[in-house]
């Protein structure tokens, strides 16, 4: 894979310009993936919709470069192939993807909704995180370019993508020694530093009222925790896992959009919970795009944020009717 990749890069970048596209979510996999990947070659472009909270405070801190992308992007004359990171399908990236131009999908979501044609490359690898996938790459073919910041990147993408490594496995807990060995910095001051992200007193009234909303419910055997809240939805749900939900699910409107974003203990989906494969279907049967992982995923559709939360209600009850 690693020989074809290359070969793809170098015939893309003959041809013009590479963008490295990332999810438009902006997270640390993402972002840390496009920004390591596009320091093997000039040509290429680390770029996307948006920077989260880690991203953006990591990128900020290490100067590295990456560019955001407005709503009117137009993309320019000269581009010789796109790259995308950890994104399960077009709409992830929240920016449209010119037409007749090569694409290279590089992800690690149980999920996909790509098509890819015959110029297309598909670097889908279902590891822990798209981190995992670009550090063998680099590891392979652009040794030379896992500078420390390089390093840096990488390991907050592994870092956040498998929390704190509690969901890691042997190859992502290799994949962070191997990240360490030859790095010119320490890992716990590093954990330490992307760990204090700041909440605004604004960001901790919001969890805390999506918190008291919360509504507990018992679907079989399985603890639901529900709620709504218009941000940090990822981080409300991790934290009802914390105190004893099996599955957590947040509710977000905004533009006229309806997003649910849940998350399943390790425990659930050992019993054969997969919130990822649910979602997809559950778009596919109502609308909307949905997909992820088996204990991380995320809908997004036009139904009305109730008509949403009983749907995935009903999701789930039947899930657990046909796979336990
Ligand atoms: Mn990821």
């Amino acid at each position: 894979m690693h020989d074809n990749l290359s070969t793809w890069i170098s015939k893309a970048q003959e041809r013009g310009l590479v963008p490295v596209l990332t999810h438009r979510n902006g997270d640390m996999d993402t972002v840390g993936s496009a920004i390591a990947l596009a320091s093997t070659n000039p040509r290429l472009m680390a770029c996307g919709k948006h920077l989260g909270r880690t991203a953006k405070q990591l990128v900020e801190k290490l100067n590295a470069p990456f560019k955001i992308l407005g709503n009117q992007t137009q993309w320019p004359e000269n581009i010789g192939g796109l790259i995308i990171v950890d994104s399960a399908g077009p709409d992830q990236v929240g920016i449209n993807i010119p037409p007749d131009i090569p694409i290279c999908i590089i992800d690690h979501h149980a999920t996909t909704e790509w098509n890819l044609g015959d110029g297309d490359f598909d670097g889908r690898v279902p590891l822990r995180s798209t981190t995992q996938i670009i550090f063998q790459y680099l590891k392979n073919k652009h040794h030379e370019c896992l500078t420390d910041a390089v390093r840096k990147m990488l390991l907050a993408g592994l870092i956040t993508d498998t929390g704190r490594f509690r969901h890691a496995d042997k190859d992502a807990l290799m994949c962070g020694a191997e990240l360490m060995d030859g790095a010119g910095f320490e890992y716990q001051s590093f954990v330490e530093s992307i760990e204090s992200v700041v909440y605004s007193s604004s960001d901790t009234g919001a969890m805390l009222s999506a918190f008291k909303r919360s509504k507990s419910i018992e679907i079989g055997d399985l603890r639901l925790i529900h709620t709504n809240c218009g941000t940090l939805e990822g981080r409300v749900c991790s934290s009802l896992i914390g105190i004893g939900a099996d599955v957590a699910m947040a509710v977000r409107h905004r533009d006229r959009t309806t997003r649910v974003t849940a998350r399943a203990s390790r425990k659930a989906t050992k019993s054969g919970v997969h919130l990822g494969l649910m979602l997809q279907e559950l778009a596919k049967e109502v609308g909307g795009e949905g997909g992820g992982h088996d204990g991380a995923a995320g809908w997004t559709s036009h139904l009305d944020p109730v008509a949403a939360e009983s749907a995935f209600i009903n999701a789930l009850a039947k899930w657990r009717q046909m796979h336990e």
